[in-house]
Protein backbone atom coordinates (compact mmCIF):
# COMPACT_ATOMS: atom_id res chain seq x y z
CA UNK A 1 0.00 0.00 0.00
CA UNK A 2 1.26 3.47 -0.86
CA UNK A 3 1.89 5.09 2.51
CA UNK A 4 0.96 8.50 1.13
CA UNK A 5 -2.47 7.30 0.11
CA UNK A 6 -4.35 7.53 3.32
CA UNK A 7 -7.74 5.97 4.06
CA UNK A 8 -9.38 9.38 4.01
CA UNK A 9 -12.03 8.34 1.50
CA UNK A 10 -13.02 5.57 3.86
CA UNK A 11 -13.48 7.86 6.81
CA UNK A 12 -17.24 7.47 6.61
CA UNK A 13 -16.83 3.88 7.69
CA UNK A 14 -15.46 5.02 11.02
CA UNK A 15 -18.93 5.01 12.51
CA UNK A 16 -19.13 1.25 12.24
CA UNK A 17 -17.74 -0.65 15.20
CA UNK A 18 -15.44 -3.34 13.86
CA UNK A 19 -14.54 -1.39 10.75
CA UNK A 20 -13.69 1.49 12.99
CA UNK A 21 -11.32 -0.63 15.03
CA UNK A 22 -9.58 -2.16 12.00
CA UNK A 23 -9.24 1.15 10.20
CA UNK A 24 -8.09 2.99 13.28
CA UNK A 25 -5.46 0.33 13.82
CA UNK A 26 -4.03 1.09 10.39
CA UNK A 27 -4.01 4.84 10.57
CA UNK A 28 -0.57 6.25 11.29
CA UNK A 29 0.26 7.97 14.56
CA UNK A 30 2.10 11.23 15.05
CA UNK A 31 4.70 12.18 17.61
CA UNK A 32 5.70 15.80 17.10
CA UNK A 33 8.62 17.13 19.16
CA UNK A 34 9.15 20.89 19.24
CA UNK A 35 12.29 22.49 20.64
CA UNK A 36 12.51 26.12 21.76
CA UNK A 37 15.22 28.31 20.17
CA UNK A 38 17.27 25.47 18.68
CA UNK A 39 19.48 26.45 15.77
CA UNK A 40 19.43 24.20 12.71
CA UNK A 41 23.21 23.71 12.93
CA UNK A 42 23.13 21.93 16.30
CA UNK A 43 22.78 18.34 15.13
CA UNK A 44 25.88 16.13 14.93
CA UNK A 45 24.71 14.00 12.00
CA UNK A 46 24.00 17.14 9.97
CA UNK A 47 27.56 18.38 10.31
CA UNK A 48 28.13 19.96 13.72
CA UNK A 49 31.57 18.56 14.69
CA UNK A 50 31.30 19.32 18.41
CA UNK A 51 27.81 18.60 19.68
CA UNK A 52 26.65 15.13 20.71
CA UNK A 53 23.10 14.33 19.59
CA UNK A 54 22.96 10.55 19.10
CA UNK A 55 19.17 10.40 19.20
CA UNK A 56 18.52 13.26 16.81
CA UNK A 57 21.10 11.47 14.68
CA UNK A 58 18.85 8.38 14.80
CA UNK A 59 16.07 10.49 13.32
CA UNK A 60 18.43 11.83 10.65
CA UNK A 61 19.39 8.25 9.75
CA UNK A 62 15.82 7.09 9.37
CA UNK A 63 14.21 10.08 7.71
CA UNK A 64 14.43 13.23 5.63
CA UNK A 65 16.29 16.21 7.11
CA UNK A 66 15.24 19.61 5.79
CA UNK A 67 18.16 22.01 5.37
CA UNK A 68 15.84 24.86 4.43
CA UNK A 69 12.94 24.83 6.90
CA UNK A 70 12.10 28.25 8.33
CA UNK A 71 9.87 30.00 10.79
CA UNK A 72 8.39 33.11 9.21
CA UNK A 73 9.29 35.66 11.89
CA UNK A 74 7.67 37.47 14.76
CA UNK A 75 5.48 40.39 15.67
CA UNK A 76 7.07 40.90 19.08
CA UNK A 77 10.26 39.94 20.88
CA UNK A 78 8.75 36.74 22.29
CA UNK A 79 8.79 34.97 18.92
CA UNK A 80 7.87 31.70 20.66
CA UNK A 81 4.25 32.86 20.71
CA UNK A 82 3.64 33.64 17.03
CA UNK A 83 5.81 30.71 16.00
CA UNK A 84 3.59 28.26 17.87
CA UNK A 85 0.45 29.92 16.57
CA UNK A 86 1.79 29.62 13.01
CA UNK A 87 2.69 25.96 13.53
CA UNK A 88 -0.55 24.84 15.11
CA UNK A 89 -2.96 26.83 12.94
CA UNK A 90 -0.84 26.64 9.76
CA UNK A 91 -1.31 30.33 9.07
CA UNK A 92 1.23 32.97 8.04
CA UNK A 93 2.52 35.47 10.58
CA UNK A 94 0.28 38.37 9.63
CA UNK A 95 -2.87 36.25 9.80
CA UNK A 96 -2.42 34.30 13.03
CA UNK A 97 -4.52 34.64 16.11
CA UNK A 98 -1.78 34.54 18.74
CA UNK A 99 -4.22 33.41 21.40
CA UNK A 100 -5.31 30.48 19.22
CA UNK A 101 -8.83 31.07 20.41
CA UNK A 102 -10.26 32.02 17.01
CA UNK A 103 -8.45 29.88 14.47
CA UNK A 104 -9.14 26.19 14.41
CA UNK A 105 -5.93 24.29 15.02
CA UNK A 106 -4.53 21.15 13.46
CA UNK A 107 -4.48 19.19 16.74
CA UNK A 108 -8.19 19.93 17.00
CA UNK A 109 -8.65 18.63 13.45
CA UNK A 110 -6.79 15.42 14.33
CA UNK A 111 -9.08 14.98 17.33
CA UNK A 112 -12.17 15.50 15.19
CA UNK A 113 -10.85 12.89 12.75
CA UNK A 114 -10.74 10.24 15.47
CA UNK A 115 -7.25 10.70 16.86
CA UNK A 116 -6.45 10.66 20.56
CA UNK A 117 -4.66 13.99 21.00
CA UNK A 118 -2.25 14.79 23.79
CA UNK A 119 0.29 17.44 24.64
CA UNK A 120 2.87 18.12 27.32
CA UNK A 121 5.34 20.93 27.89
CA UNK A 122 5.39 24.53 26.77
CA UNK A 123 2.11 26.13 25.79
CA UNK A 124 2.44 29.80 25.06
CA UNK A 125 -0.83 30.86 23.48
CA UNK A 126 -3.06 31.67 26.48
CA UNK A 127 -4.19 29.00 28.96
CA UNK A 128 -7.78 29.24 27.80
CA UNK A 129 -6.99 27.83 24.37
CA UNK A 130 -5.24 24.55 25.31
CA UNK A 131 -8.50 22.67 25.57
CA UNK A 132 -9.62 23.94 22.18
CA UNK A 133 -6.69 22.13 20.59
CA UNK A 134 -6.04 19.01 22.68
CA UNK A 135 -8.22 16.39 24.34
CA UNK A 136 -5.63 15.76 27.03
CA UNK A 137 -2.71 17.87 28.22
CA UNK A 138 -0.35 17.35 31.14
CA UNK A 139 2.47 19.24 32.78
CA UNK A 140 1.91 22.37 30.76
CA UNK A 141 4.17 25.32 31.21
CA UNK A 142 2.13 28.39 30.31
CA UNK A 143 4.48 31.08 31.62
CA UNK A 144 6.85 33.13 29.52
CA UNK A 145 10.26 32.12 30.74
CA UNK A 146 11.59 30.16 33.67
CA UNK A 147 14.38 28.21 35.21
CA UNK A 148 13.34 24.73 33.96
CA UNK A 149 14.25 23.23 37.34
CA UNK A 150 11.87 25.58 39.16
CA UNK A 151 8.88 25.71 36.82
CA UNK A 152 5.23 25.84 37.80
CA UNK A 153 3.05 23.58 35.68
CA UNK A 154 -0.64 22.93 35.06
CA UNK A 155 -2.78 20.10 33.71
CA UNK A 156 -5.83 20.32 31.47
CA UNK A 157 -8.97 19.46 33.42
CA UNK A 158 -12.01 17.74 31.86
CA UNK A 159 -13.77 21.11 32.11
CA UNK A 160 -11.35 22.53 29.54
CA UNK A 161 -9.77 24.78 32.16
CA UNK A 162 -6.32 24.38 33.65
CA UNK A 163 -5.69 23.00 37.12
CA UNK A 164 -4.03 25.27 39.69
CA UNK A 165 -0.27 25.50 39.15
CA UNK A 166 1.89 22.90 40.86
CA UNK A 167 5.68 22.80 41.20
CA UNK A 168 7.37 20.76 38.47
CA UNK A 169 8.98 17.80 40.24
CA UNK A 170 11.99 17.62 37.92
CA UNK A 171 13.50 19.39 34.92
CA UNK A 172 10.60 20.67 32.85
CA UNK A 173 11.74 18.90 29.67
CA UNK A 174 12.21 15.59 31.48
CA UNK A 175 8.81 15.95 33.15
CA UNK A 176 7.07 16.65 29.84
CA UNK A 177 8.80 13.64 28.27
CA UNK A 178 7.64 11.46 31.19
CA UNK A 179 4.08 12.60 30.52
CA UNK A 180 4.26 11.63 26.85
CA UNK A 181 5.69 8.23 27.81
CA UNK A 182 2.84 7.73 30.28
CA UNK A 183 0.33 8.72 27.60
CA UNK A 184 1.82 6.24 25.12
CA UNK A 185 1.68 3.49 27.72
CA UNK A 186 -1.88 4.11 28.84
CA UNK A 187 -3.49 5.21 25.60
CA UNK A 188 -6.63 3.83 23.98
CA UNK A 189 -5.27 1.29 21.49
CA UNK A 190 -8.37 1.48 19.29
CA UNK A 191 -7.43 5.00 18.23
CA UNK A 192 -4.39 6.41 16.47
CA UNK A 193 -2.63 9.12 18.45
CA UNK A 194 -1.35 12.63 17.86
CA UNK A 195 1.13 13.50 20.60
CA UNK A 196 2.79 16.91 20.81
CA UNK A 197 5.77 17.45 23.08
CA UNK A 198 7.00 21.02 23.38
CA UNK A 199 10.31 21.37 25.19
CA UNK A 200 11.00 24.61 27.00
CA UNK A 201 14.62 24.32 25.88
CA UNK A 202 17.26 25.00 24.77
CA UNK A 203 15.84 28.48 25.45
CA UNK A 204 17.90 30.34 28.03
CA UNK A 205 18.55 30.00 30.92
CA UNK A 206 20.65 27.02 29.80
CA UNK A 207 20.01 24.88 32.85
CA UNK A 208 20.20 21.08 33.01
CA UNK A 209 20.01 18.81 36.06
CA UNK A 210 23.17 18.73 38.12
CA UNK A 211 25.08 15.59 37.30
CA UNK A 212 24.00 15.37 33.66
CA UNK A 213 27.22 13.86 32.37
CA UNK A 214 27.56 15.50 28.96
CA UNK A 215 29.68 18.66 29.16
CA UNK A 216 31.49 20.79 26.61
CA UNK A 217 34.77 22.56 27.12
CA UNK A 218 34.24 26.14 25.89
CA UNK A 219 37.80 26.15 24.52
CA UNK A 220 36.85 23.41 22.03
CA UNK A 221 33.76 25.21 20.69
CA UNK A 222 34.37 27.07 17.43
CA UNK A 223 33.01 30.60 17.29
CA UNK A 224 30.24 31.06 14.74
CA UNK A 225 31.76 31.75 11.30
CA UNK A 226 29.79 35.01 11.26
CA UNK A 227 30.70 36.06 14.81
CA UNK A 228 30.98 39.82 15.31
CA UNK A 229 31.56 41.84 18.49
CA UNK A 230 28.59 44.02 17.60
CA UNK A 231 25.92 44.18 14.90
CA UNK A 232 27.19 46.68 12.28
CA UNK A 233 24.10 48.90 12.35
CA UNK A 234 20.89 49.51 14.24
CA UNK A 235 18.48 46.72 13.25
CA UNK A 236 15.75 48.24 15.40
CA UNK A 237 16.04 45.66 18.17
CA UNK A 238 19.52 46.13 19.62
CA UNK A 239 18.78 46.23 23.35
CA UNK A 240 15.86 43.86 23.72
CA UNK A 241 16.10 41.45 26.63
CA UNK A 242 17.82 38.67 24.64
CA UNK A 243 20.53 41.07 23.45
CA UNK A 244 21.27 42.03 27.05
CA UNK A 245 22.28 38.48 27.96
CA UNK A 246 25.88 39.49 27.19
CA UNK A 247 27.51 42.95 27.14
CA UNK A 248 29.01 44.74 24.14
CA UNK A 249 31.39 44.23 22.53
CA UNK A 250 30.64 40.49 22.53
CA UNK A 251 33.69 38.64 23.80
CA UNK A 252 34.68 35.42 22.01
CA UNK A 253 35.27 33.68 25.35
CA UNK A 254 31.82 34.62 26.64
CA UNK A 255 30.20 33.36 23.43
CA UNK A 256 32.07 30.06 23.73
CA UNK A 257 30.90 29.63 27.31
CA UNK A 258 27.33 30.40 26.25
CA UNK A 259 27.51 27.92 23.38
CA UNK A 260 28.97 25.22 25.66
CA UNK A 261 25.97 25.57 27.98
CA UNK A 262 23.58 25.75 25.02
CA UNK A 263 25.02 22.57 23.48
CA UNK A 264 24.83 20.79 26.82
CA UNK A 265 21.17 21.66 27.07
CA UNK A 266 20.57 20.31 23.54
CA UNK A 267 22.33 17.07 24.50
CA UNK A 268 20.01 16.83 27.49
CA UNK A 269 17.00 17.24 25.21
CA UNK A 270 18.50 14.65 22.88
CA UNK A 271 18.49 12.20 25.77
CA UNK A 272 14.73 12.80 26.19
CA UNK A 273 14.20 12.21 22.47
CA UNK A 274 16.04 8.91 22.88
CA UNK A 275 13.73 7.82 25.69
CA UNK A 276 10.75 8.44 23.42
CA UNK A 277 12.25 6.63 20.45
CA UNK A 278 13.16 3.63 22.61
CA UNK A 279 9.62 3.43 23.99
CA UNK A 280 8.06 3.70 20.54
CA UNK A 281 10.37 1.10 19.04
CA UNK A 282 9.35 -1.35 21.74
CA UNK A 283 5.74 -1.33 20.52
CA UNK A 284 4.14 -2.25 17.18
CA UNK A 285 2.96 1.38 16.91
CA UNK A 286 6.57 2.41 16.40
CA UNK A 287 6.49 1.19 12.80
CA UNK A 288 3.38 3.21 12.05
CA UNK A 289 4.28 6.53 13.65
CA UNK A 290 5.53 9.73 12.05
CA UNK A 291 8.11 11.14 14.42
CA UNK A 292 8.86 14.74 13.53
CA UNK A 293 11.35 17.00 15.25
CA UNK A 294 11.45 20.77 14.73
CA UNK A 295 12.04 24.01 16.63
CA UNK A 296 10.11 27.25 16.97
CA UNK A 297 13.12 29.34 15.88
CA UNK A 298 16.87 29.42 15.77
CA UNK A 299 18.87 31.99 17.72
CA UNK A 300 21.99 34.09 17.17
CA UNK A 301 24.33 33.20 20.06
CA UNK A 302 27.09 35.48 18.78
CA UNK A 303 26.37 35.36 15.05
CA UNK A 304 26.38 38.87 13.53
CA UNK A 305 27.04 40.34 16.98
CA UNK A 306 23.57 39.28 18.13
CA UNK A 307 22.45 36.92 20.89
CA UNK A 308 18.69 36.50 20.41
CA UNK A 309 16.31 35.62 17.59
CA UNK A 310 14.81 39.05 16.93
CA UNK A 311 16.42 39.26 13.49
CA UNK A 312 16.00 37.72 10.03
CA UNK A 313 19.38 36.08 9.53
CA UNK A 314 19.52 32.39 8.69
CA UNK A 315 20.75 31.43 12.16
CA UNK A 316 17.56 32.81 13.69
CA UNK A 317 14.96 31.81 11.07
CA UNK A 318 16.22 28.43 9.97
CA UNK A 319 15.10 25.55 12.16
CA UNK A 320 15.87 21.85 12.35
CA UNK A 321 13.18 19.72 10.70
CA UNK A 322 13.59 15.95 10.82
CA UNK A 323 10.73 13.99 9.30
CA UNK A 324 10.50 10.22 9.79
CA UNK A 325 7.78 7.62 9.48
CA UNK A 326 6.20 4.94 7.32
CA UNK A 327 7.30 5.31 3.71
CA UNK A 328 9.73 8.18 4.38
CA UNK A 329 13.17 7.30 2.97
CA UNK A 330 16.09 7.21 5.42
CA UNK A 331 19.26 9.28 5.59
CA UNK A 332 18.17 11.85 3.03
CA UNK A 333 18.59 15.62 3.08
CA UNK A 334 16.50 18.04 1.12
CA UNK A 335 16.99 21.65 0.05
CA UNK A 336 13.25 22.14 -0.42
CA UNK A 337 12.10 25.47 1.02
CA UNK A 338 9.27 25.31 3.52
CA UNK A 339 7.80 27.13 6.49
CA UNK A 340 7.15 25.49 9.84
CA UNK A 341 3.48 26.21 9.14
CA UNK A 342 3.63 23.70 6.28
CA UNK A 343 4.40 20.81 8.64
CA UNK A 344 0.93 20.19 10.08
CA UNK A 345 -0.79 20.22 6.65
CA UNK A 346 1.78 17.63 5.59
CA UNK A 347 1.01 15.44 8.58
CA UNK A 348 -2.68 15.94 7.90
CA UNK A 349 -2.26 14.72 4.34
CA UNK A 350 -0.29 11.68 5.50
CA UNK A 351 -2.89 10.80 8.12
CA UNK A 352 -6.03 11.52 6.10
CA UNK A 353 -7.04 14.43 8.32
CA UNK A 354 -8.90 17.27 6.61
CA UNK A 355 -7.45 20.75 6.96
CA UNK A 356 -9.16 23.23 9.28
CA UNK A 357 -10.92 25.90 7.23
CA UNK A 358 -8.42 28.55 8.38
CA UNK A 359 -5.30 26.50 7.49
CA UNK A 360 -3.12 28.03 4.76
CA UNK A 361 0.10 26.00 4.89
CA UNK A 362 1.08 23.83 1.95
CA UNK A 363 1.65 20.12 2.34
CA UNK A 364 5.02 18.86 1.11
CA UNK A 365 4.49 15.09 0.99
CA UNK A 366 6.06 15.05 -2.49
CA UNK A 367 9.39 16.02 -0.90
CA UNK A 368 9.13 13.10 1.50
CA UNK A 369 8.68 10.71 -1.42
CA UNK A 370 11.46 12.36 -3.42
CA UNK A 371 13.73 14.73 -1.42
CA UNK A 372 15.02 16.30 -4.65
CA UNK A 373 11.58 17.86 -5.24
CA UNK A 374 11.07 21.57 -4.58
CA UNK A 375 8.47 22.74 -2.10
CA UNK A 376 7.97 26.54 -2.11
CA UNK A 377 9.74 28.69 -4.74
CA UNK A 378 10.51 31.48 -2.28
CA UNK A 379 9.84 32.53 1.28
CA UNK A 380 9.14 35.90 2.88
CA UNK A 381 9.83 36.84 6.47
CA UNK A 382 9.07 39.66 8.85
CA UNK A 383 9.99 40.89 12.29
CA UNK A 384 7.65 43.61 13.57
CA UNK A 385 7.67 46.61 11.21
CA UNK A 386 11.42 46.92 11.38
CA UNK A 387 12.78 43.95 9.39
CA UNK A 388 11.43 42.20 6.29
CA UNK A 389 13.13 39.63 4.07
CA UNK A 390 12.79 37.35 1.07
CA UNK A 391 14.77 34.29 0.00
CA UNK A 392 14.55 32.09 -3.06
CA UNK A 393 17.03 29.66 -1.53
CA UNK A 394 20.03 31.27 -3.19
CA UNK A 395 19.41 35.02 -3.06
CA UNK A 396 18.29 36.64 0.14
CA UNK A 397 17.37 40.26 0.71
CA UNK A 398 16.77 41.80 4.13
CA UNK A 399 15.14 45.22 4.35
CA UNK A 400 15.27 47.51 7.41
CA UNK A 401 12.74 50.29 6.64
CA UNK A 402 13.33 52.32 9.83
CA UNK A 403 17.01 52.90 8.98
CA UNK A 404 16.61 52.59 5.20
CA UNK A 405 19.10 49.74 4.95
CA UNK A 406 19.02 46.75 2.61
CA UNK A 407 21.24 43.69 2.66
CA UNK A 408 21.67 41.24 -0.21
CA UNK A 409 23.33 37.87 0.28
CA UNK A 410 24.22 35.05 -2.10
CA UNK A 411 23.48 32.12 0.19
CA UNK A 412 25.10 29.70 -2.21
CA UNK A 413 28.50 31.41 -2.06
CA UNK A 414 27.99 32.91 1.38
CA UNK A 415 25.70 30.76 3.56
CA UNK A 416 26.68 32.69 6.69
CA UNK A 417 25.56 36.06 5.28
CA UNK A 418 28.88 37.81 5.75
CA UNK A 419 29.21 39.62 2.39
CA UNK A 420 26.49 42.19 1.82
CA UNK A 421 26.16 42.70 -1.94
CA UNK A 422 23.47 45.40 -1.76
CA UNK A 423 25.94 48.13 -2.79
CA UNK A 424 27.35 46.16 -5.72
CA UNK A 425 26.24 47.89 -8.97
CA UNK A 426 26.28 44.49 -10.72
CA UNK A 427 23.46 43.39 -8.38
CA UNK A 428 21.26 46.48 -8.80
CA UNK A 429 18.68 44.81 -11.04
CA UNK A 430 18.51 41.73 -8.84
CA UNK A 431 18.06 43.90 -5.77
CA UNK A 432 15.18 45.81 -7.35
CA UNK A 433 13.56 42.57 -8.48
CA UNK A 434 13.78 41.07 -5.01
CA UNK A 435 12.38 44.24 -3.42
CA UNK A 436 9.35 44.00 -5.68
CA UNK A 437 8.85 40.33 -4.90
CA UNK A 438 9.30 41.04 -1.21
CA UNK A 439 6.49 43.57 -1.30
CA UNK A 440 4.11 41.32 -3.24
CA UNK A 441 5.09 38.24 -1.25
CA UNK A 442 4.41 39.96 2.06
CA UNK A 443 1.10 41.30 0.81
CA UNK A 444 0.07 37.81 -0.26
CA UNK A 445 0.70 36.76 3.35
CA UNK A 446 -1.38 39.63 4.72
CA UNK A 447 1.55 41.86 5.66
CA UNK A 448 1.05 45.40 4.32
CA UNK A 449 3.79 47.10 6.38
CA UNK A 450 5.69 49.68 4.30
CA UNK A 451 9.21 48.89 3.12
CA UNK A 452 10.19 52.55 3.31
CA UNK A 453 9.51 55.26 5.88
CA UNK A 454 9.34 59.01 5.43
CA UNK A 455 12.09 59.95 7.87
CA UNK A 456 14.54 57.10 8.41
CA UNK A 457 16.59 57.04 11.60
CA UNK A 458 20.40 57.00 11.58
CA UNK A 459 21.72 53.48 11.11
CA UNK A 460 24.79 54.02 13.29
CA UNK A 461 24.55 52.51 16.74
CA UNK A 462 26.58 52.46 19.92
CA UNK A 463 25.52 50.63 23.09
CA UNK A 464 23.56 53.02 25.33
CA UNK A 465 24.90 53.83 28.79
CA UNK A 466 21.56 53.01 30.35
CA UNK A 467 19.80 49.93 29.06
CA UNK A 468 16.04 49.36 29.21
CA UNK A 469 15.07 47.26 32.21
CA UNK A 470 12.34 44.59 32.50
CA UNK A 471 8.98 46.29 32.04
CA UNK A 472 10.47 49.28 30.22
CA UNK A 473 10.00 50.09 26.54
CA UNK A 474 12.55 48.32 24.34
CA UNK A 475 13.43 45.56 26.83
CA1 LIG B 1 11.39 30.19 21.10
Amino acid sequence: MDPFRTPRTLSGLLVFGLASFLLAAERPNVLFIFADDQRADTIAALGNPVIKTPNLDRLVARGVAFDRAYMQGGNNGATCVPSRAMLLSARPLARIDEKLSRDETWPHAFGTAGYATFMAGKWHNTPASVGKSFQQARSLFVGGMTNPLKAKINDLLPTGKLSPARPCPKHLCEEATDEVLAFLKGRDLTKPFFAYLAFDGPHDPHVVPEGFPVKYDPATIPLPVNFLPQHPFNNGEMVIRDEQLLPWPRQPEAIRVMLADYYRYISFLDLQVGRLLDALEATPAGRNTYVVFAADSGVARGSHGLIGKQNLYEHSLRVPLLFTGPGVPGARRTQALCYTFDVMPTLGKLCGVSAPTTSEGREFTAVLTDPTQAARPELVFGYKRIQKAISDGRWKLIRYPQVDRTQLFDLQADPFETKDLAGDPAQAARLQGLLGRLESGLQACGDADPLTVKTPQAAAWTPPKKLPQPGEKGF
